[in-house]
């Protein structure tokens, strides 16, 4: 497969004015006429026409109206053009009936729908399909199905047909199309210029009661980009579709969202807490994608961190607004930590900014998305909030309408603060997570603070430069009073020292607040130190990461010394979670304890191979023994933050519910199940319910809550996901691979929707313990049926393969079977350039 590189980008032979394209759909045989106004581009090199095509019967090619024969080419059409402006015509077939990949146009539940990005429109029509070709649309779709949408506003329809046209320039990866018989749910937002837009959220009539909450989340998204960028909506409608079949969360075609189901629809009964906030979240982050992706778009797919780091940052905010500041900016460190440091740390890392790929589908990565949402939020921070702000206008007002680039992006932030951010821009050229090594100095009533980076070799990146690191810092004194408020540090040397005067006592510096900078911190600290700062740090991040330092230091010394759990420990983490003064839902994050994969990270660090299973003892040790020494504690925290009344998702009451959940979950491992089975019982809502019978799972109870629930679920499909995840997730080591492999004989274990497959083997993979189990018959299994997968889907086959990813950590024996499981994928016959990248990446 060849190998694109970003260094070749060359600017298209021709720009298109305007498209036109005609849809008559039928399931088998779909008919596409399209009808595209070329004109030759001054600004290219080559008059190459080449229009990219794949899965398409050409039935017939019209240039300005007379026939011509194009030679069919790999991956597309090739044609003499004139070098002026002309008019291309085409109709081709194609086959949505049998489009398992869920790329292009398909059908999912008996419904018509598309997936563009990144480069599904090739599979409709022959086309330019790269986003730095932007038009105008204008679609007609032919069809007896009773509702037909496309992007844009609605033009003329009819019985049979409807017209969409969409004024806005924009790239071949953000059309859209639904046809299907969907009921909407309705309301309308006025703009800030007083213009009203129809709002629809779109589904099947069995899910029209599972669509108030997006709705409302789609309000808020649209007055919280006026009120916090000055971003008005452009459009007379917006619509939001859900589907069931679907590879990932969601998607900003404009005007136009397709959702995965999983993704929009939520009801108390069958959505939990976690499910309503992040519902909130992805519904605003494609909303915001209307600016920060398609009115501004990205010159090429190397660039896809321009439209998806800015987005997340930009989702980010409006959670910590709606909800909490400190308790999101805690989710997104843990977020970061346990799935981009892995990345970043192991075969997959690459740039925010990647140099080359073979297949862009497995460049939509965390270190893509979440480190690229992690450096806009330092660049916030070192320009100050105006600086962004006013740098922001400018991006909008100089690239609308435009496909740039990242040195675009770094420019309007240098104009508009006057800053150079020459070294900046290496976050985005530079692979891996740096380490910050702080060493304190207390001379003569002077502190010093020496900070040293280093960033580790990355696959085809052995030199690494020092980056520009924000380091937020405070200072306490020893009776815990805060001496110096929080102040950023711009390490920009390889070592810096800091100094700091007029201080009377030696301080307790609190460094990288609100984890201002995506580095690992390699800081020499005492458990009493950090047991104060868990007590005294004014900076609600620190103060969590104190105790999360002394919960993974315990949980170490358990593993590789053998020692018992760390009472002192589990007293800081009992006043912690007593304290009345604190928001019970950043008192359950204290609660929860760091990973068993984030541990098996940390001891790798330290030059030994992880052991899953001592790890995963060790964690359930210090679990029960927390339950035991806190035992009246979690008990009164349950009993006196139950929350009565009617449900309602927002963050006051889950956060209410995340404290009694946690503290369920650990008391029922000393008292047994009577209380998790008393709440499910008593539930009248999807949080309590599967808490409560999760509980039990993970305690060996609960068989007869698990078929009640399947009884009483079965006709759910998102809430059957839950059914089969939970199972895979709470077995023990020795049971995870067969209880998987059991439920795959389920005959709801419908295994070409990714929504299904995920929640098996995204689980079996998620429970460390069970997937590397010394026998190997976790790695089997998924390895079988990722190739039963791959010639299906190959995207979310490819996605999966990540579970294998850490592979090089473990010890001889587990590499082995993980390594024989990677090459049995690699040497099967005919695998999809997707899957074939990503193993040979980790097999490197
Ligand atoms: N921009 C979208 C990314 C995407 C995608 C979505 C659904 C299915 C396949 C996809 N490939 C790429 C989603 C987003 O980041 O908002
Ligand atoms: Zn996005």
């Amino acid at each position: 497969p060849r190998t694109v590189y970003l260094k070749d980008y060359t600017p298209p032979a021709y720009l298109v004015d305007e498209v036109r394209l005609t849809f008559r759909l039928a399931p088998e045989a779909t008919r596409v006429l399209s009808e595209i106004r070329f004109r030759p581009n001054p600004d290219a090199a080559s008059r190459d026409f080449f229009l990219h095509g794949e899965q398409l019967k050409l039935i017939s090619a019209h240039v300005d109206g007379k026939a011509v024969q194009p030679v069919l080419v790999e991956g597309g059409l090739r044609l003499e053009a004139p070098d002026a402006p002309f008019t291309f015509e085409a109709e081709v077939e194609i086959d949505p009936e049998h489009n398992t990949a869920l790329e292009g146009l398909y059908r999912s539940g008996g419904m018509y729908c598309t997936q563009c990005e990144a480069e599904g429109f090739r599979k409709i029509t022959f086309y330019p399909d790269r986003p730095d070709v932007m038009a105008p649309f204008h679609v007609r779709i032919e069809s007896d199905e009773p509702v037909l949408l496309s992007n844009g506003n609605p033009g003329a329809s009819g019985p049979g047909f409807a017209e969409w046209n969409d004024p806005w320039p924009k790239p071949a990866y953000l059309f859209a199309l639904v046809a299907g018989d969907l009921v909407a749910h309705s309301d309308s937002f006025t703009t800030m210029s007083g213009r009203e837009v129809a709002l629809n959220l779109w589904v099947r009539e069995a899910d029209i009661d599972k669509c108030a909450f997006g709705m409302e989340a789609l309000k808020k998204s649209m007055t919280w980009d006026e009120r916090t960028y000055g971003r008005e909506y452009d459009l007379d409608v917006f619509n939001i579709v859900a589907v069931d079949d679907f590879n990932m969360g969601a998607m900003e075609n404009k005007g136009l969202n397709i959702f995965n189901s999983s993704a929009v629809l939520a009801s108390p009964a069958t959505a939990t807490d976690a499910d309503f906030e992040r519902i909130e979240a992805i519904i605003a982050h494609e909303y915001f994608h209307n600016w920060t992706g398609n009115r501004v778009t990205c010159r090429d797919w190397f660039q896809l961190c321009l439209k998806e780091g800015l987005t997340v940052f930009r989702d980010q905010q409006f959670t910590g607004d709606m909800r909490s500041h400190a308790v999101k900016r805690i989710d997104d460190a843990m977020l970061l930590r346990a799935a981009q440091f892995r990345e970043d740390n192991g075969p997959l890392a690459h740039p925010v900014r990647p140099e080359s790929f073979v297949e862009i589908n497995n460049f939509y990565t965390v270190t893509v998305y979440e480190k690229g949402a992690e450096i806009v939020g330092m660049l916030k921070r070192l320009v100050g909030d105006k600086g962004y702000r006013k740098a922001l206008d400018l991006y909008f007002e100089r690239h609308d309408g435009q496909a740039v680039t990242i040195e675009d992006w770094l420019k309007v932030f240098e104009e508009a603060t006057g800053r150079d951010l020459g070294q900046f821009a290496r976050w985005y050229h530079q692979a891996g997570t740096p380490r910050v090594h702080v060493a304190e100095d207390w001379t003569d009533g002077r502190y010093t603070l020496t900070l040293r980076q280093e960033t580790p070799a990355t696959p085809g990146q052995s030199d690494k430069q020092p980056v520009v690191i924000p380091v937020a810092v405070g200072l306490l004194n020893p009776n815990g009073d805060e001496v110096l408020p929080t102040k950023v540090l711009e390490l920009t040397e390889t070592e810096q020292s800091f100094a700091f005067d007029g201080l009377s006592a030696r301080p307790v510096p609190s460094i990288l607040r609100g984890f201002s900078a995506p580095v690992i911190l390699k800081q020499e600290q005492t458990d009493e130190t950090r047991a104060f700062l868990l007590a005294h740090d004014t900076d609600p991040f620190n103060k969590w990461e104190a105790g999360r330092d002394l919960a993974r230091t315990g949980l170490l010394a358990m593993i590789q010394s053998g020692d018992g759990p760390h009472a002192g420990y589990i007293d800081a983490l009992g006043r912690g979670i007593a304290d009345e003064s604190l928001d019970p839902a950043f008192r359950a994050q204290l609660l929860a304890l760091p990973g068993e994969d984030e541990l098996a990270q940390a001891i790798f660090e330290t030059g030994q191979a992880p052991d899953p299973s001592a790890i995963h003892e060790a964690r359930e040790g210090l679990r029960h023994a927390i339950a035991d020494r806190l035992g009246d504690l979690l008990s009164r925290l349950y009993d006196t933050h139950q929350v009565t009344g009617a449900y309602s998702p927002k963050a006051g009451d889950a956060g209410r519910r995340s404290l009694t959940n946690a503290a369920l979950s650990l008391l029922s491992l000393t008292e047994g199940g009577n209380r998790a089975r008393n709440q499910f019982r008593a539930a009248d809502n999807m949080t309590q319910q599967i808490a409560a019978l999760g509980a039990l799972l993970k305690i060996g109870e609960g068989a007869a809550e698990l078929k009640a629930f399947e009884d009483q679920w079965s006709h759910e499909r998102l809430v059957m996901n839950k059914w089969f995840g939970l199972q895979v997730g709470a077995a023990q080591p020795d049971d995870a691979a067969e209880t998987a492999e059991r439920l795959t004989r389920h005959p709801a274990f419908d295994w070409k929707n990714p929504n299904r497959f995920r929640a098996v083997f995204g689980a079996l993979s998620g429970n460390a313990a069970g997937f590397h189990h010394p026998s190997g018959a976790g790695y089997r299994l998924l390895a079988d049926w990722l190739l039963k997968l791959d010639p299906l889907n190959p995207q979310t086959t490819a996605r999966m393969t990540q579970a294998f990813s850490t592979w090089k950590r473990y010890d001889e024996d587990r590499r082995g079977l993980i390594r024989a499981e990677l090459e049995r994928i690699a040497g099967t016959d005919g695998l999809s350039r997707d899957t074939s990248e990503m193993v040979g990446r980790m097999l490197a």
